[in-house]
Order: structure tokens, then sequence, then C-alpha cells
């Protein structure tokens, strides 16, 4: 009893010294309509802090798109000022980030038992992923396919019924440590995997004829940081050689056009691109199972928020990949799928041109390496929440994903010979 009391008061305490870090920020959405306002971003964020939802946000600037950006509540008053008088069109996206982010969670008491309706943190998933395995032993099984920066073991869950020379889809969550719908998802796919098997028609001949690689959070120990010191975090956390400046943004990182575009050589940046391919220990090890799995795994879906994007290579090129017109049909029907359910709108098409061109992610890697089909999701919302998006929208977002994942990879299986 004392044990658990002392439990509790440790995660209250860990929890409360964020409480506050975020009063009063806000989230601005702006739409430059000429140079003169691209200037006037593009200078505001090099004056103040400036912490851009989506990047390379620069180049969206540049495009003259919108862009959503987060300043500390000291700069807001004068930064909508300014955005004023400039005659921009902007909106306040979140009025006050420290409320909206207290809103996501459902309720304000929490334990810590796993739910896959709530944001688990990751001493909840990792003990969640030794559970599903054990309880599932004839669809699910755990490996460690490497460790963090910060040696925590990097878990990957194996689902599928048994049999020989099976195929296989990998999908990845929790790159980014920020945008916790990921991980979320991820830990669906599983529920839903062994607890539709047998029911379902079209996920019992995925599992029987496919294996999924889960691979929950690659980023931990972003994961971890975020619950535990800044909820914006969004990078891994190595130490920097030559920098005080710590992390690598892992999908920035990968062996794919390196750090040629939409990418920073800075390591106090968000897209900082890490002092060579693969420098990360979660990309490395990452990368490696592929390389060792190479003649099983035929798609890789890397799952990432937000904005509703169903994307394909290429981001470091503005080239279309060759596979291009089989892909955007691909995207097309899994983004109508998608809808059915909610009536979400998904964007979908090659990653340069849809957001902005950025080098170095894992798509446009695995693609390369002849993994054909090659995705990234962005899942909801289109900037209401942002990154804060309410518990109470899990369920309904891991849904409607899961339609369009199972569209893909039933796609996958019907096109394997
Ligand atoms: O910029 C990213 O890494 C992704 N967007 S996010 O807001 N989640 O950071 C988009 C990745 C698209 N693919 C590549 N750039 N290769
Ligand atoms: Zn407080
Ligand atoms: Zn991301």
């Amino acid at each position: 009893m004392w044990a658990l009391l002392v439990l509790i008061g440790a995660a209250a305490v860990s929890a409360h010294l964020q409480d506050h870090a975020f009063d009063e920020q806000k989230v601005f959405r702006v739409i430059p309509q000429n140079d003169e306002q691209v200037e006037i971003i593009n200078s505001l964020a090099s004056n103040i802090q400036v912490d851009f939802w989506q990047p390379d946000s620069v180049a969206l600037v540049r495009q003259k798109m919108q862009v959503d950006f987060r300043v500390d509540a000291s700069d807001a008053f004068e930064v909508e000022d300014l955005l004023k008088e400039s005659g921009m069109e902007y909106r306040v996206l979140i009025d006050n980030l420290q409320a909206a982010l207290d809103a996501q969670f459902d309720s304000k008491a929490r334990g810590t038992a796993h739910s896959y309706v709530k944001y688990n943190n990751w001493e909840t998933i990792a003990a969640w992923t030794a559970d599903i395995a054990a309880q599932n032993p004839n669809l699910v099984s755990r490996s460690v396919i490497g460790e963090t920066y910060e040696r925590r073991p990097i878990y990957l869950l194996k689902v599928g019924k048994r049999g020989p020379n099976k195929k296989a889809i990998f999908v990845d969550c929790g790159f980014h440590a920020r945008e916790w719908i990921s991980p979320a998802f991820c830990q669906w796919f599983v529920k839903e995997a062994v607890e539709t098997y047998g029911k379902d028609t079209v996920m019992t001949t995925l599992l029987n004829n496919l294996d999924f690689y889960v691979l929950p959070v690659v980023n931990i120990d972003g994961y971890v940081y975020t619950w535990t010191t800044n909820r914006m975090w969004r990078k891994t956390r190595s130490k920097n050689a030559v920098s005080s400046c710590i992390g690598t943004d892992p999908n920035r990182n990968f062996n794919a056009g390196w750090c040629t575009i939409g990418a920073s050589k800075n390591p106090c940046d968000a897209t900082y691109c890490g002092s060579a391919p693969e420098s990360e220990k979660e990309t490395k090890a990452l990368a490696d199972f592929i390389r060792e799995h190479l003649s099983t795994i035929k798609a890789y879906l890397t799952i990432h928020s937000y904005s509703q994007l169903l994307l394909f290579p290429y981001s470091y090129t503005y080239k279309l990949p060759s596979d291009y017109e089989e892909l955007n049909a691909i995207a097309r029907d899994a983004s109508k799928k998608l809808k059915s359910l909610y009536n979400t709108k998904y964007t979908y098409g090659p990653g340069a041109q849809t957001i902005y061109p950025a080098a170095g992610g894992s798509d446009d890697w695995a693609y390369n390496q002849g993994i054909k089909y090659s995705f990234t999701f962005e899942l909801r919302d289109t900037g209401r929440y942002g990154f804060a998006l309410p518990e109470s929208q899990i369920k309904p977002t891991c849904e409607e994903t899961l339609l369009a994942v199972k569209y893909i990879a039933n796609y996958v299986l019907e096109h394997l010979y």
C-alpha cells in the first residue's frame, strides 16, 4: 500500500514538472501572401524563439503556404501586433498551449495502467509489449533490435500467424517524440490484430499470409523526454560532439539524399540531420533490421502527425519515383477508405511536392532499398489541437487509420507475385 502511494506520488511529481511550462504560449497559423510577408516571418524566426510545427517551414513560407508556429508567452502579444500590422493572413490556432496540453488528457487523475484510448508513457508501453506477446503467443512475438542512446531496449513486435516463407510489412511509430498519436496507433494496430484475428476476414487473411513488424516507438528517449521535461521535443536525445545542443532529427538521418535539402547542419535546429547518415543508434538499428530482412519486407509504413497526409517518395527530390502511378492510386484509394468512417479528409502525393522537400527520411530510404510500397502517414488533426490532440480522438483516429493500413496491406498481399 505504501509502496503504491509512493509510486503514485512520484508520478504526480514528474507530471507536475511541466505543468506550467507552456502557460500562455500561443500557436499561430500564417499564410504569407507576398515576398515582404515571407521576409517578416523569416526575420521573426531569426529574432525570437519560434518553434515551427511543420518543419521545414522555411520552405513552406517561401512557397507562401500556411505554417503553424509556437511562440513564448512573453513574445505572443508582440508577434500578434506585428502580424496585424503586416496585414498578413493569420489565425491564433491555440490561444494557451498549456490549457490545450492539459486538455489532451481526458482526466486529471491518472493511473499508470495501460489503455488503448489514453496516451501511455514509455514504461507502460514497454510493459505492454511484453504482455501482449505473452498473452498471444500464437500471433505476437517480441524482439529487441538495438538500444537507444540512453540505453533503452528498442522493442519490435512481429505480428502474424506462424507459417513458412511469409512476406512482411514494416510499420513504425514514434519517430518524432511529440507526435503522441503515432505510438498510440501502433498499439491500436496490434490490439486490433489479436482481437479480430479469426473474426474479421480481411485481418485473418492478412495475418495468415503476412507478418507485420510493428515498432511501437522508434525514438524512445525523445518520447520519455516529452513526458518528463519538454512536451514539445521532436528529436533524439544524443549529445553532439561540436555543440551543446542536443538531438538529431531521426527523419533527416537516413541515407537518402542525406542533408542535401530541407534539413539542417546546425545541431541546434529541429531538423538537424546528424553528423552522418545513421549516426543515431535508433535509426541505425531500424535500418540494420530492414537491410537484414530486405528479401521479406514488401511494404514500409511510418506513422507521424499531424496534417492528415498520406505521402510517398520522393521527398529528397522533386523527381517522381518510377512507381508514381501505382503509389498515387494506392494513396488515393487508402485515403478514400480512411475518409469513409468519419469523413476525415487526407491529402496525398509525393512528399516534396505535397508538403516540402526534406532529405534523409526513412520512407525515401526504404523505397530506394527496393521496398516499393513506402508511405508516410501524418495523422490527425489539421491544427486545431496539433500535437496536443485530445485522448478522446485516439479511438476514432486509430480506427480510420486502420482502414487505410489494412487497405494498403491487402493491396500488397494481392500484388506479391
Ligand atoms: O518532416 C517530416 O519528417 C515529416 N513531417 S513531420 O511534421 N511529422 O515532421 C514528413 C516526412 C515526409 N517524408 C520525408 N521527408 N522523407
Ligand atoms: Zn503547478
Ligand atoms: Zn513526424
